[in-house]
């Protein structure tokens, strides 16, 4: 398969300002009738070309006239046209029904819905499909009334009527110009939860979540989200809605987590659902995370949009900047960014140093759908927040004003969204566009020299951005790092914190009048996505656990210290754990912090995390490593595990960040008190799993159960599996707590559940909640033997036949092959090398195993 080009930018030969389609839908055979105004874009004889996959032109018209000079080349309809603007029309039919990729118009639960990002509309019907062709879209529906009483599409109802042959039809009109990809439509036999919103200058807008009747119940968190998130962006961005109705919808069947079709989103319906029952408190804050993302969209995303798909970071990279900072606002912003920064250890740093590396703006793709990246999404964040930082938010406002305005109703680039910043901002950011275009995660050294007589430290500091798949040379970035000094004797910070901005490979920073020993505490707030080797002790590092100021930074200093610990342990065989233990008491005796932060902090790193620190990975070492200091801070820590989860400070459930942050703990010290080897670690867990009122503390239980060998552990299974027989969302969470167990046997029982009646790759939800939790579980999946190897592969080469897209995505952890052993290493690439071997799999999965390889 061929790759395409960034640099092969070409503007559009031919516009559509106008689109008129006509949907006469059926699950079995749709008729889709499309009317494109076109006009030529400037000054060429080239033909229209437009974009279809696996479609056959049942007829073709130009101005009313039906024509026969057009031709098919590749995946285009090519249509000569003499004059410079035509009206050209097409008819395809369509099986919704047979569409297992769930790209273009698919049906999901008896309804039909669309996912056109990014290239799905070429799917529906013939059209240029790529974002730098913006139209107004009418789009009329007929239906059967009794099987599809609800017709959607976006923008705003203009007319319907029923027929008397049993359908009824609809018709809707978008009067904002938009490109393709944010084309939507559903029918189905939906019900509503309805709400509205006065936008700051006084438009009333309707709001609807439509569900399956039944799950009615369980929409008013994501209505409540959803109002929020207007306000929100009216608040912060000054950013207000322009249509008069704005609905979204859930589907079972969706490749990604939510999509902003411009007043129609279409979600997930794991990001719309939840009650106290089956939904946990990550689930709620979830929802209202990706409802917010969603929303936000309208303006990035939809007013403004990408000239190309090597743009998507524009959209992506500063929504999720912009839904980050809604979700901080909610509740406590130093776990909000805990958590944020988790998320891009996990994901984005080792895709960062893997085969599949790639930088914010990437220069070349095979398939566009491989490059949904945390890279994209949560490098691209950290971007955005990066130039926050250095502008500061009066001048960060300005800027993005300055964008929007400038902007609005284009196709635009990074290097827009950049030279806005530089404006707005009054800034110069030459070398930071670096950022866009160089892969790789810099590394930061630091190291602090106090001369006690002359009272001045100094902190030296280097960076270096690693090599990575076609870029073997880097040049130094710019970093804004958030520095502070704290006396090492008093525990008193010296002097106030600086924003130190490291442009060169080196550089030091210099600080008089330090009378005490110094200690340093850097990057506060992670206000560079980097990774800091410092030659900070394990004193030190405990000394920031308990005075940092910036609680971020607490954390990281913990974190750190864990780390040294663990791999000191994993690499040497052993290693004192006490600096730990102390610490993580130190952090559960402190009534000032809140509960939520406290069980993040006394977290330990996760086995990935460990082995990612690592040249080679150890999977047995590291898990060995990690439970006996589990075993060890559970022992050692026992009464305080036991009062955290005491069933005495259980109190009825409420969705309070105080709340939450008990929960979390409870289930932590649960975990704790299982490592500990308590005798009555089960006993407890099971109290806790049987009169949970909510599903946060029951799942907590059922994690740390499934990790053990007990009665409790098959009763709770068994229960936890009756209760929700008909939930899939939750039966979701009962396979992936099974794939996550660090059991011995988790690779066979993984296989086992494959053949499970409730098991389809299917549905991505379900693929992911199993295939995709065990290729992350480090151990299990790299297990001796190389099973779960061959077990991964066999699951992508069949969900490659239904969905490429989704089995793609699932293929990175073997792509880790050249961080394990010789033995492993080689297992792994001969499942990569048979993938590639297999005749007729994707572009999509071929691109990723093939990266991989190289
Ligand atoms: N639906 C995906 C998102 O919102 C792609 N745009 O990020
Ligand atoms: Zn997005």
């Amino acid at each position: 398969p061929a790759a395409t080009r960034r640099s092969d930018y070409t503007p559009p030969a031919w516009l559509v300002p106008q689109v008129a389609l006509d949907f006469a839908l059926d699950p079995v055979a749709t008729r889709v009738r499309a009317r494109l105004d076109v006009t030529r874009n400037g000054d060429h004889d080239t033909p229209l070309r437009l974009d279809g996959a696996g479609q056959v032109p049942l007829s073709v018209t130009v101005d009313g006239q039906a024509i026969n000079d057009w031709r098919i080349e590749g995946e285009q309809l090519v249509v000569p046209l003499s004059g410079d603007a035509h009206v050209v029309e097409t008819e395809v039919e369509i099986a919704p029904d047979r569409n297992t990729q769930l790209m273009g118009l698919y049906a999901s639960g008896g309804n039909l819905c669309t996912q056109c990002e990014a290239e799905g509309f070429r799917r529906i019907t013939w059209f240029p499909d790529r974002p730098d062709v913006l139209a107004t879209y009418r789009v009329k529906m007929t239906a059967d009334k009794a099987r599809f009483p609800v017709l959607l599409a976006n923008g705003d109802p203009v007319a319907q009527g029923d027929n008397a042959d049993g359908t009824h039809w609809a018709e809707w009109h978008d009067p904002w110009p938009k490109p393709s990809y944010l084309f939507a439509l559903v029918a189905g036999d939906l019900a509503v939860n309805r709400g509205t919103f006065t936008t700051r200058s006084g438009r009333e807008v309707q709001l609807g979540i439509w569900v399956r009747s039944a799950d009615l119940p369980k929409t008013d968190h994501a209505l409540g989200a959803l109002k929020l998130s207007m306000a929100w962006d009216e608040r912060v961005y000054g950013r207000e809605y322009d249509l008069d109705v704005f609905n979204i919808v859930a589907v079972d069947d969706f490749n990604f987590g939510a999509m902003e079709n411009k007043g129609l989103n279409i979600f997930n319906s794991r990001y719309i659902l939840a009650d106290p029952d089956t939904a946990t408190d990550y689930d709620y804050d979830a929802i209202a995370a990706v409802v917010a993302h969603e929303y936000f969209h309208n303006w990035s995303g939809n007013r403004i949009t990408c000239r190309d798909w090597f743009q998507l970071s524009l959209k992506e990279g500063f929504t999720v900047y912009r839904d980050q900072g809604f979700s901080a606002d909610q509740g406590s912003a130093a776990v909000k960014r805990i958590e944020d920064v988790r998320g891009l250890r996990a994901a984005q740093f080792p895709e960062d140093s893997g085969p599949l590396a790639h930088p914010v703006r990437p220069e070349s793709y095979i398939e566009i759908s491989n490059f949904y990246t945390a890279t994209i999404y949560n490098k691209g964040a950290e971007l955005i927040r990066m130039m926050a930082t250095m502008l500061g938010p009066q001048r960060f406002r300005a800027a993005c004003d300055l964008y929007f305005d400038r902007f609005d109703g284009t196709a635009a680039t990074c290097e827009d969204f950049v030279a806005c910043m530089e404006e707005g901002g009054g800034i110069d950011l030459t070398q930071f566009r670096l950022w866009y275009s160089q892969a790789g995660t810099p590394r930061v050294s630091a190291s602090l020299v106090h001369e006690p007589g002359s009272g001045r430290a100094t902190l030296n500091l280097a960076q270096k951005v690693p090599e990575t798949p076609g870029q073997p040379v880097k040049q130094p970035q710019v970093l804004p790092l958030r520095i502070r000094l704290f006396g090492g004797d008093t525990g008193q910070p010296l002097g106030d914190e600086q924003l130190v901005i490291l442009s060169d490979a080196s550089a030091s920073v210099t600080f008089e009048t330090v009378t005490e020993r110094p200690v340093v505490s850097l990057n506060r707030g992670f206000s560079a996505p980097v990774i800091v080797e410092s030659d900070r002790s394990a004193a030190d590092l405990a000394f920031l656990a308990r005075h940092d100021d910036d609680a971020f930074a607490r954390y990281e200093a913990m974190q750190q210290l864990m780390l040294d610990t663990l791999i000191a342990a994993a690499v040497e065989g052993e290693a004192d754990p006490r600096a730990v233990v102390d610490a993580v008491a130190d952090t559960l005796d402190d009534p000032t912090l809140d509960r939520a932060f406290v069980a993040e902090a006394v977290l330990l790193p996760s086995e990935n995390f460990i082995g990612d620190q690592l040249s080679i990975v150890d999977p047995e070492a590291i898990f060995r490593a990690r439970e006996d200091l589990r075993a060890t801070l559970g022992r050692e820590l026992e009464a305080r595990w036991r009062a955290a989860c005491d069933p005495a400070l259980r109190r009825p459930y409420a969705y309070t960040p105080e709340d939450k942050g008990i929960r979390r703990l409870r289930s932590v010290a649960l975990g704790y008190l299982a490592a500990s080897g308590a005798s009555d670690a089960p006993a407890l867990a099971w109290a806790q799993f049987e009169s949970a009122d909510n599903m946060t503390d029951r799942q907590g239980a059922l994690s740390t159960l499934v990790s053990g060998h007990s009665p409790e552990r098959e009763r709770a299974l068994d229960q936890f599996y009756t209760r929700y027989a008909d939930n899939p969302l939750v039966l979701d969470k009962w396979f992936q707590t099974q794939a996550l167990s660090s059991r011995d046997d988790t690779p066979a029982l993984v296989a086992e559940l494959a053949q499970h009646p409730d098991f389809t790759l299917a549905n991505p939800n379900r693929a992911r909640a199993l295939v995709g939790a065990f290729a992350v579980n480090q151990r299990a999946f790299h297990a001796e033997g190389g099973a779960g190897y061959r077990w991964l592969t066999e699951q992508l080469l069949a969900l490659d036949k239904l969905n490429p897209q989704t089995s793609a995505r699932l293929l990175p952890p073997l792509g880790r092959w050249r961080r394990f052993d010789p033995v492993r290493s080689a297992a792994m690439r001969a499942e990569l090398e048979r993938i590639v071997a297999t005749p007729g799999i994707s572009k999509d999965l071929f691109e990723q195993a093939s990266k991989s390889l190289e």
